[in-house]
């Protein structure tokens, strides 16, 4: 990580999304070791402020870093091939039945080194980066055996060392069940619980756990002992609920403190009251509703009505959604879902830190970490309007500019 600039920066005249809305007039906007130090209106600036900082910029629309709250980043191979078998008809759960889908992406990564996968996923991380991306979750879910799903958090804690970007890992070990337990289902999870949760607590390599529940996934009486043994170990829990199905998997979560719950088309009114309850995050996931063709809408009025925040993320995995393009979701998330432009970037920006757990990224507030993108639009709703790579201008991380053209 790049440790902060050794000068205070000074931004001049941008309009600021603040994680939350559109500041309503141009804004200076000064970082001091590491942090934001100053923002204010550009005609009430006292310049004696900022006496001794360097110009970094001026103009343009200023946001929080992105946040990718919910990303499998890590993983060896592709699976193209599946993609033009979906194109002949052929399901996505079918496939993943017939041992396709996630266990053909567990085989390439298991048969992977720590190097192989590091230098796969490194282009799938510059791509997020270079699209404004400065906090990102990366699960583990295609190791399925300890040593394998070890080797998957460290390469995502590596790629946190390799380049400026916090990276949140999440323990998926419940993603699939592995071939080796093919008739034997409670003997994984018992596994998962005993074994592999205590070996990724103990070597810190796990931020959170999370769950795949559903009929092609784990079972909620299965994904409730995963939530168990992550607790006994001290950490947060989250969930892929209501994908394909509604499983209940989002009131299970609630009662178990969730984070967030993830994906949520099949939710019913019941699950988001749990989760507004339980103060959860409903995290979409558009680019998998995209690629899956879904017709079942996630239920936005119903998390509106009952105040639910709403994220956004990539959900960056070789089935379901091969998009590494963060302004890309923004725009998926108001075509496909009708979010308003405002909510998506909230969406990817103070929701996303919230479905981290990280309720201090994600704002432009004084104190905050200095986390940023400069972008050359006019105003914020061109970034969910607009599909088109290349309008960062800068890339702030830690206070460091990271980024410039
Ligand atoms: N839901 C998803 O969208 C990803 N995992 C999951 O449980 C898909 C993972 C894959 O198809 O490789
Ligand atoms: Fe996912």
């Amino acid at each position: 990580m790049p440790i902060a600039h050794e000068k205070s920066l000074l931004w001049r005249s941008v309009t600021v999304f603040d994680g939350a809305q559109t500041l309503p007039r141009p804004m200076a906007v000064l970082v001091e070791a590491g942090r934001i130090a100053h923002l204010s209106p550009m005609e009430e600036f006292d310049e004696a402020i900022a006496a001794g900082a360097v110009e970094a910029s001026g103009g343009g629309v200023m946001t929080p870093g992105l946040i990718d709250c919910h990303s499998h980043l890590v993983y060896a191979g592709n699976r193209a091939d599946e993609f033009e078998q979906r194109l002949e008809g052929v399901g996505y759960a079918e496939i993943a039945k017939a041992g396709g889908g996630i266990l053909s992406t567990v085989r390439a990564t298991r048969m992977a080194s720590e190097e192989q996968l590091l230098a796969q996923s490194l282009p799938r991380l510059q791509a997020l980066l270079a699209d404004g991306v400065s906090t990102l979750e990366i699960k583990s879910g295609y190791g399925l055996t300890t040593a394998d799903e070890l080797k998957m958090l460290r390469v995502a804690r590596k790629l946190g060392e390799l380049l400026p970007v916090r990276i949140i890992t999440t323990l998926l070990a419940a993603h699939a069940l592995p071939p080796e337990f093919a008739d034997d289902s409670d003997g994984y999870i018992e596994l998962v619980c005993n074994e592999i949760i205590p070996a990724a607590a103990a070597e810190g390599l796990a931020d959170a756990v999370d769950v795949f529940c559903e009929h092609i996934g784990f079972s909620p009486a299965q994904c409730e002992r995963v939530f168990q043994a992550a607790k006994a170990h001290g950490l947060p829990i989250k969930a892929h609920a209501e994908q394909l199905s509604n499983q209940g998997a989002s009131v299970l979560a609630a009662r178990y403190q969730g984070l967030s719950a993830d994906h949520i088309e099949f939710l019913d009114e019941a699950g988001v009251r749990a989760m507004a309850t339980a103060g959860m995050v409903a995290t979409l996931l558009p680019g998998a509703f995209h690629t899956l063709r879904e017709t079942q809408l996630p239920p936005i009025a119903l998390l509106r009505q009952y105040g639910v925040p709403v994220a956004l993320a990539s959900d960056a995995n070789p089935g379901t959604a091969p998009i590494c393009f963060p302004t890309l979701i923004l725009n998926l998330a108001c075509t496909l879902f009708r979010l308003t432009p405002r909510e998506a970037l909230a969406g990817m920006t103070a929701e996303a830190a919230r479905a981290l757990g990280r309720p201090d990224l994600g704002r432009i507030e004084v104190g905050a970490p200095a986390d940023l993108c400069l972008w050359d639009v006019q105003q914020p709703a061109e970034l969910a309007y607009a599909v088109q790579p290349g309008r960062l201008r800068q890339r702030i991380f830690n206070g460091a500019i990271t980024y410039a053209r």
